[in-house]
């Protein structure tokens, strides 16, 4: 265990060579009581976990942390990924000089391909919110080659593109870069995060269709509002709230 850049929050890291999830592990901690702040960190995972049950491949050489959040209430809790993923791309463009586009809802992108993604999951007593805990994973020192095929095309990592990074140093400017943000969220000043997020999102001022559980839209995606859910103007004129989505093709 050791402290990284404590200013409001006292961050606090937990190394581990293997776990299953850095995110399970932290949901651990937290019903253990560990405090706000609290990093879980491993160097592979042997069951990274995506969106919808989906599998996120964490090889040697990746970036794979979760972060134990204490918001206390679920008021605006949707964009706690808005915060993380601003938080992750400035922290790319800082320490390897990338850019990195946001797709909504998570999605971290290089030259049209998945550097990382972003996973937040809450637990609850009753109803009552005890944590958030944000996953970050990010393809760093590990080559994209060296993923299953099918996915090798599709990711692409910090090394691909040349960039000799320390996955802890990146760690080190997302925690910094989440912390200032994480602070006016918890005061509710979320414009200037949602701001953030419009101007590195590739999605704001784009047609594309959006295909939910139940429905498709196609639409020009205009903003997201205060809850995170992603605006989409209809070619009727009507605009609607989209919060979690299963496709863009962009
Ligand atoms: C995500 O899910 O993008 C969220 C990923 C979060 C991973 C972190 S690592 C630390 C923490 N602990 C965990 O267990 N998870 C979090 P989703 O949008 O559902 O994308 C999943 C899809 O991304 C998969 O179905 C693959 O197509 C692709 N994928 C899997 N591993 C990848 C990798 N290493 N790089 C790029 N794409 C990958």
């Amino acid at each position: 265990m050791r402290a990284i850049s404590p200013r409001h929050l006292e961050w606090t890291l937990h190394l581990f060579h293997e776990v299953g999830s850095t995110n399970h592990v932290a949901k651990e901690l937290a019903r253990k009581g560990a405090p706000e702040g609290t990093v879980v960190v491993s160097t592979r995972q042997s069951m990274g976990r995506g969106r919808l049950g989906r599998q996120w491949v964490s090889p040697r050489g990746g970036l794979w942390a979760s972060l134990l959040l204490r918001p206390g209430t679920v008021r605006n809790l949707g964009l706690i990924p808005i915060v993380a993923g601003v938080a992750v791309a400035k922290a790319v463009e800082e320490i390897a000089h990338v850019k990195v586009g946001l797709k909504w809802p998570n999605d971290l992108v290089v030259a049209n391909r998945k550097l990382g993604g972003i996973l937040v999951e809450s637990c609850y007593s009753g109803t009552q919110l005890e944590a958030t805990i944000v996953g970050i994973g990010i393809n760093v020192q590990n080559s994209s080659l060296s993923l299953p095929e099918g996915l090798s095309t599709k990711a692409i990592s910090l090394s691909d593109v040349g960039r000799d990074v320390s996955e802890l140093d990146l760690l080190q400017s997302i925690v910094e870069h989440i912390e200032p943000r994480y602070q006016l969220y918890r005061t509710g000043k979320t414009d200037s995060i949602r701001r953030e997020w419009q101007q590195l999102s590739m999605m704001i001022g784009k047609k594309f269709p959006v295909k939910t559980a139940s429905e498709i839209y196609e639409g020009l995606a205009t903003g997201i509002d205060a809850d995170g859910a992603l605006l989409v103007k209809l070619s009727t004129g009507s605009t609607v709230r989209i919060l979690s989505s299963e496709s863009f093709d962009i």
